[in-house]
């Protein structure tokens, strides 16, 4: 057991924003599959179908996407959500979006009454014109829009970092600032793929985010820089497939870590990486699982 801003959950592994998180059903199988705790797909103010097809490719080393937040809207998700809530039986947290600090405010007050455990911000969408990076690339709108949600709500509010930027210390502060009770980091590292045949930029949106087994040293460094500069807890999200990558992501100073691409994989996914978690402890000696928390820090 493990305790993210006050959250309980069965163990550190959590599923990202984006994969398997659109219905209550869906995010109740990963539940089932061994997830310590469930995120939705991004919510915005209003229905949104996302960007053409391609809007997802397979790169091997990971995979890169620009589905281009499409989402039902927080009316038409509100039932949904309080079906992953009573039928997960596991933390659900619900990610949020929108344009400007009242529409972040709108979303989540209409998610308020389906009683999500907490919400993540999404202020790092990589390819969303007029929503996303644009907002998380600004330590200032970081700050005002999770100031703005925490006045609003009563839960935990996480805020979910984009790497595509200079310093995501700073915009980590900002969120700080703002009231944020955890950070997540990393969302996607934006990214191109080009057919050759053709000349053609693959995805529909001609670019698009970056995720899986290549971007893990990214979101390790981020992690690690985050845990150095912030006194609010960082949570790990980047390349995470096996124990392995958790801990180390944990050893950066994650305190929980999500998963994301591998999920692709089978959902068999969580509970082998909670189990190899455990097994580790056991096997080095450690008291617990946050004597592992922020331990590369101490190896100087
Ligand atoms: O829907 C997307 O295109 C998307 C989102 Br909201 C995000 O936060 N990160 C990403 O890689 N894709």
């Amino acid at each position: 057991m493990i305790k993210v801003t006050g959250i309980k959950l069965e163990n550190p592994t959590i599923l990202a924003a984006g994969i398997m998180g659109t219905t209550g059903a869906s995010l109740a199988r990963v539940a089932k599959g061994g997830a310590g705790a469930v995120i939705t797909k991004s919510i915005g103010p209003e229905p949104k179908e996302g960007h053409k097809n391609p809007s997802m490719i397979n790169l091997g080393y990971g995979f890169l996407n620009a589905m281009g937040l499409p989402n039902p809207s927080y009316p038409d998700f509100k039932n949904e959500l309080a079906i992953a809530k009573k039928e997960s039986g596991t933390p659900v947290i619900a990610s949020i979006f929108g344009g400007t600090e009242e529409e972040f405010v709108e979303v989540a007050q209409g998610l308020l009454k389906s009683k999500p455990d907490a919400f993540e911000l999404n202020v790092s969408c990589p390819h969303a014109l007029g929503y996303g990076a644009s907002v998380g690339s600004n330590p200032d709108a970081v700050e005002s829009i999770t100031a703005a949600v925490k006045d609003a709500v009563d839960i935990p509010v996480w805020v979910k970092l984009t790497p595509n930027v200079t310093d995501i210390v700073s915009i980590g502060d900002a969120a700080q600032r703002g009231g944020a009770d955890a950070v997540v980091a990393i969302n996607t590292v934006k990214g191109m793929a080009i057919d050759i045949e053709s000349g053609y930029p693959i995805l529909g949106n001609r670019f698009g985010g970056l995720s899986g087994k290549a971007v893990k040293p990214v979101a390790v460094k981020c992690v690690y820089d985050l845990y150095t500069a912030l006194e609010i807890p960082v949570i790990g999200v980047g390349g995470v497939y096996t124990w392995q990558d958790a801990i180390e992501m944990m050893m950066a100073g994650a305190t929980a870590v999500q998963i994301g691409s591998a999920v692709h994989e089978g959902l068999e996914v969580f509970s082998s990486i909670a189990t190899g978690i455990e097994i580790f402890i056991a096997e080095k000696g450690y008291k617990s699982i946050t004597d592992v928390i922020g331990l590369a820090h101490e190896r100087i």
